[in-house]
């Protein structure tokens, strides 16, 4: 394991962009109060597909693997637009976009893939009303933190991690954009037995990415061919994805996301977080997550 790297490079900040919004203690990425009271009042249509992650999830995989799903394998057409004009962020408002991507919603057309990385208590209320089908997507907490850690890095609308030892309080602290990673998981978690949750595990997916789309495509009651199917899987693995323009956020300005600091595509890889935390750290974490993670049902693999 490694030592922890002090003073990290970063991206130039701009403070102006943090923009957080505390609702119920959970610290969000929202503009404002009145962005927030739109976000509560969205009017959500039952064929509404709905992707819902803690950052640093699988968020950009998934939506790819179900672009290619809802465009029946046409790589073309998901080239269509980068990731983040292709389908909106309910919660968020882009410093490159003129305005919020729920008012891009609501000009949309259907069927909507809307992502989200609302936990699952905050989410507008129509979603649960309209019974839209919701794909939650979680991801090992060692990985997502040091993922989130070298996003901080490098994205210019987050504040400074300083080094990972910093971070890493914050993180464990839930004093981090979304919250508690641990009640994120817990609540959707306990979300799928009320909804129409299919609750997937990005280590799941990078284990047998095929068996996974496999059964995405049973509960959006969808059925393709076996050569459609290898053709998803290869073009949303990691390596097909990290040259695809589209899909790895290199048209986004550097002073926005700067991928010389780190890549969007950094490593795509469970068990990564050996990389960057420390002996101690790890200890320390195991016993935080026995804490955290008490009397849950829910189980994590933190390699493959
Ligand atoms: S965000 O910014 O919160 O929406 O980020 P998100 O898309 O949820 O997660 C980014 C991490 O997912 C990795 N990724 C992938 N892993 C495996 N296969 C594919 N195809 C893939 N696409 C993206 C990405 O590299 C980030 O993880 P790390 O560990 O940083 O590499």
């Amino acid at each position: 394991m490694a030592k922890i790297e002090k003073n990290a490079p970063t991206v130039e900040k701009k403070p102006e962009l943090f923009n957080i919004l505390e609702v119920d203690g959970v610290p969000l990425a929202v503009l404002s109060k009145e962005l927030w009271d739109k976000i509560c009042n969205f009017p959500a249509r039952p064929d509404d597909l709905i992707l819902a992650t803690y950052p640093k999830s699988g968020t950009h995989w998934m939506q790819e693997i179900l672009d290619m799903i809802q465009n029946d394998g046409d790589v073309e057409k998901c080239k269509r637009f980068p990731s983040l004009d292709r389908h909106p962020f309910l919660e968020l408002k882009f410093p490159h976009k003129e305005k919020p991507d729920l008012e891009i919603a609501l000009e949309m057309s259907s069927p909507r893939l809307i992502k989200t990385h609302l936990p699952s208590h905050l989410i507008p209320p129509s979603i649960r009303k309209e019974n839209c089908k919701i794909v939650y997507v979680a991801r090992n907490p060692k990985d997502c933190l040091v993922s989130y850690y070298h996003f901080h890095r490098m994205a210019s609308f987050l504040p400074d991690p300083q080094n990972l030892e910093e971070f890493y309080e914050k993180f464990m602290s839930g004093k981090v954009t979304c919250g508690s990673w641990f009640d994120h998981v817990k609540g959707w978690w306990a979300a799928k037995d009320r909804h129409q949750v299919l609750y997937l595990f990005y280590e799941d997916i990078k284990k047998d990415p095929k068996w996974e789309t496999e059964k995405i495509l049973k509960f959006l009651e969808k059925d393709i061919s076996e050569e459609i199917l290898n053709k998803i899987v290869y073009h949303t693995s990691f390596d097909v994805m990290k040259q695809n323009p589209m899909a790895n956020y290199t048209t986004l300005p550097t002073s926005i996301m700067d991928h010389s600091i780190s890549p969007f595509m950094r490593k795509g890889m469970p068990g990564d977080w050996k990389n960057d935390f420390t002996v101690a750290q790890n200890e320390e974490f195991d016993k935080d997550y026995q804490k955290n993670m008490a009397g849950s049902s829910l189980t994590f693999r933190t390699e493959i």
